[in-house]
C-alpha cells in the first residue's frame, strides 16, 4: 500500500506551494493528501482501476500526479519545487511549532535540513538566536521533537489493519501456508501499531520465508533466518514473520499477541500452579505438554476462560476470566447504524441517494446525515436555509420507504462557553443532533469541563461528538474532568460518541470503560465524508471492545423503533 508515500509527497507539495505564496492550490493538495492517507484502499489499486478521482479533493490534475508517484515512487513537480528548499519539510513541519515558514527561515539561517539538524540546533541554543524566533519557540520545538519522535514509529490501526489483510491475502495465495495470523498489538486492536507480527504455519518454512521476502511491498530486509524474517516496507513500516510448529500454534499466538503485561500475569499464574508457560506451550516442571495447540486450552488449563485479545492489557481481565465474568463484547454485526455521516450538503461527497445505497451495501438499517451547521464563514457547512431544505429532502425520502432509513441530523458546534448553535425552530424536525468542539481547543481543564457540561445538559444535544478532540499523532486530547462529564451525561441521557475515524477513535478505549461505569450510553459514528469512510465502523467497534463495551451499551445496536425512544428527548 503506497498511500502513506503518496500522502507525504502531496503534503510537501502543499507546503512548498504555500511558501511561494500560491493561493488555493495548497489547500487542494492538502485535502487530496488527507483523502489518500485516510482511504482504506491501496492507492495503487484505485490508480489501476482509474478511480482516483473518487477520492474527495482529487481532480484530474492531482490524479495524474498520484499515478506518477505510484508508478515511479517520485514526483517531478515535487522535486522541482524542492530545489528552492531542499529540506525534509514533511518531517520538520510535523514538529509542533514548525510551519513551512519557520522551516524556510531555519534552512536559510542555520542550514537545517533534517529532524536531527533541528534537534541539534535546538539543544545547542542556536534557534533562539534567529531573529523572530526566541527562547519560547526553541523550547516549544524541543518538546515538539520529543513528541514527533515518539509517534514516528507507530502507524494508525486504520492503516495497518487493511495492510495486514492485504499481506496475508497475498501470502496465502502462494499456497505455502496452512495458517497465517496477525498477532501483537494489531490483534489486540490498539489504536496505533508499532510493528506488525505475523505468525504462520507452513510445511516448507524456507519457501514461506522467501515468499514473504519477495512481497512487492518489501523495501529492505532487516533480519532473516530459516523460520523468521523482519522487513521494512516501502512506507517505512516494519513487519515480522515467524513460522511456528503447527502443534504449538496456539501457544505462539498467545505469546506474540501480548500484551507483555498480560503475559507476565499469565506466566505468574502458571508458576503458581507448578507449570511453565512459554511461546512453545504450557508445560509441567518435567517438560510434559499440558496445552499448546490452541489458546482456549492454555487459558482453560490455567483456570480461565479464553480472553478476547482486545482485553489483554492487564486491566482486570484475568480476574474477570477467572470468575467467568468477561463482557460479551460488541460485534460489528450487532451495529445497525452509523450515527455520524457528512454528505454533499456540507463537505462530504455522497448525496442522500448514494448514502442510502452505500449504507445498504454494508447491511445497515438506518443512518444519520449529520452535516456541519455553518458557524464560521471559512468552514463548509449548512446555512439554516440549507438545513431546512435538507430536512425536507430527508422527509420526502422517508415517505418513499427506502431500504435504509435516513435520520435528519446535524453536527452542531459547541461554542467556547458551551453554547450549542441549533436554532429552536429546527430542533423538533431533527432526529439526531451531535455536538462537538471545533475551535478553542486550548482552554484550561476547568473551563473545558464547564464548557462540556453545558453542552451535555443542553436539551437539543443527543450525543457529544468526538468528545476528547484528540487526533492521533497530531493533537493530544483536551483536558477535562471526564468523571464529571460522564456523571452528568448518564443523568441527562446524553450519549457519548465513539467516533470511528481511525485518526480519532474518540472516546478513547480507557475513557469508554470509565464512561460505562457511570452508565453512559455510547453512539457509534464514522464521521464519513466519502463512501469508503463508512467502512471505519469496524475501527469504532474495535475501540469499543477495548473499552469493554457490550451491545447493550450502544444505542445504535437497537432497531430503529427502539432507538428513537431511547434517545435523550
Ligand atoms: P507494538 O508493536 O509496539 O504496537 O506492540 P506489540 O504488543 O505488538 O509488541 P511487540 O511487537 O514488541 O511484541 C509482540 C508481542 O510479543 C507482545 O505483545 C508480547 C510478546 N513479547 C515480545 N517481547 C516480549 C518480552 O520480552 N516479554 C514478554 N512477556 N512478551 C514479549
Ligand atoms: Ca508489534
Ligand atoms: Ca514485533
Amino acid at each position: 500500500m503506497k498511500n502513506r508515500l503518496v500522502a507525504k509527497i502531496l503534503y510537501e507539495v502543499a507546503e512548498l506551494l504555500e511558501l511561494q505564496g500560491v493561493q488555493f492550490k495548497p489547500r487542494a493538495y492538502r485535502r487530496a493528501a488527507q483523502a489518500v492517507e485516510s482511504s482504506p484502499f491501496p492507492v495503487e489499486d484505485l490508480a489501476a482501476q482509474g478511480r482516483l478521482e473518487e477520492l474527495p479533493g482529487v481532480g484530474a490534475s492531482i490524479a495524474t500526479k498520484i499515478e506518477e508517484i505510484v508508478a515511479t515512487g517520485r514526483l517531478g513537480y515535487h522535486e522541482e519545487l524542492k530545489e528552492a528548499l531542499p529540506v525534509d519539510l514533511y518531517a520538520l513541519t510535523r514538529v509542533e511549532g514548525v510551519g513551512p515558514k519557520t522551516a524556510k527561515v531555519l534552512y536559510e539561517t542555520l542550514g537545517i535540513r533534517t529532524l536531527d539538524d533541528l534537534e541539534r540546533a535546538a539543544r545547542e541554543g542556536r534557534i533562539r538566536q534567529v531573529p523572530g524566533l526566541g527562547v519560547k519557540t526553541e523550547e516549544r520545538i524541543l518538546r515538539g521533537i520529543a513528541e514527533a519522535k515518539g509517534r514516528e514509529h507507530r502507524e494508525l490501526l486504520g492503516y495497518v489493519l487493511p495492510l495486514a489483510r492485504d499481506l496475508v491475502r497475498k501470502l496465502a495465495s502462494s499456497g505455502l501456508f496452512q495458517r497465517l495470523e496477525p498477532a501483537g498489538s494489531l490483534r489486540r486492536g490498539k489504536e496505533t501499531v508499532g510493528d506488525l507480527d505475523i505468525l504462520a504455519v507452513s510445511d516448507r518454512p524456507d519457501q514461506a520465508v522467501a515468499a514473504f521476502l519477495g512481497l512487492s511491498e518489501v523495501e529492505q530486509i532487516l533480519a532473516q533466518g530459516p523460520k523468521k524474517a523482519s522487513v521494512r516496507l516501502s512506507g517505512g513500516f516494519q513487519v515480522d514473520l515467524r513460522v511456528v510448529p503447527r502443534e504449538a500454534f496456539g501457544a505462539a499466538l498467545q505469546y506474540f499477541t501480548g500484551s507483555k503485561e498480560h503475559n507476565i500475569r499469565l506466566r505468574e499464574r502458571a508458576v503458581a500452579r507448578g507449570l511453565k508457560l512459554s511461546e512453545y506451550g504450557l508445560f509441567t516442571e518435567h517438560g510434559q505438554v499440558v496445552a499448546q495447540a490452541t489458546e482456549e486450552e492454555i487459558y482453560e488449563a490455567l483456570g480461565l476462560v479464553w480472553v478476547p485479545p482486545e482485553l489483554r492489557e492487564d486491566q482486570g481481565e484475568i480476574a474477570a476470566a477467572e470468575r467467568r465474568a468477561l463482557p460479551q463484547l460488541l460485534t460489528l454485526q450487532e451495529v445497525r447504524s452509523d450515527l455520524h455521516v457528512h454528505t454533499r450538503w456540507s463537505d462530504g461527497t455522497m448525496d442522500l441517494g448514494s448514502l442510502v445505497r452505500q449504507a445498504e451495501r454494508r447491511g445497515l438499517e438506518y443512518v444519520a446525515a449529520t452535516d456541519h451547521l455553518r458557524f464560521a464563514q471559512a468552514i463548509p457547512g449548512l446555512s439554516l436555509d440549507d438545513l431546512r431544505r435538507q430536512v425536507d429532502e430527508i422527509q420526502a425520502l422517508k415517505e418513499g420507504k427506502p431500504s435504509v432509513q435516513v435520520l435528519a441530523g446535524v453536527e452542531a458546534n459547541i461554542g467556547p462557553d458551551g453554547a450549542v448553535d441549533v436554532p429552536r425552530e429546527l430542533r423538533l424536525r431533527l432526529d439526531w443532533v451531535v455536538a462537538g468542539v471545533h475551535t478553542h481547543f486550548r482552554q484550561g481543564r476547568a473551563e473545558m469541563t464547564r464548557r462540556l457540561l453545558r453542552a451535555v445538559e443542553e436539551e437539543a444535544v443527543d450525543a457529544l461528538a468526538h468528545p476528547t478532540g484528540r487526533l492521533l499523532g497530531e493533537r493530544a486530547p483536551y483536558e477535562a474532568d471526564w468523571d464529571e462529564v460522564f456523571r452528568l451525561a448518564a443523568q441527562c441521557g446524553t450519549a457519548l460518541e465513539v467516533n470511528a475515524n481511525p485518526q480519532r477513535l474518540d472516546l478513547p478505549p480507557e475513557l469508554i470503560r470509565r464512561a460505562l461505569e457511570f452508565g453512559v450510553k455510547l453512539a457509534l459514528g464514522t464521521d464519513a465524508h466519502a463512501p469508503e469512510h463508512l467502512d471505519f465502523l469496524e475501527y469504532g467497534v474495535i475501540a469499543a471492545r477495548r473499552g469493554w463495551a457490550e451491545a447493550a451499551h450502544v444505542l445504535n445496536t437497537l432497531p430503529l423503533e427502539r432507538f428513537l425512544p431511547a434517545r435523550k428527548r
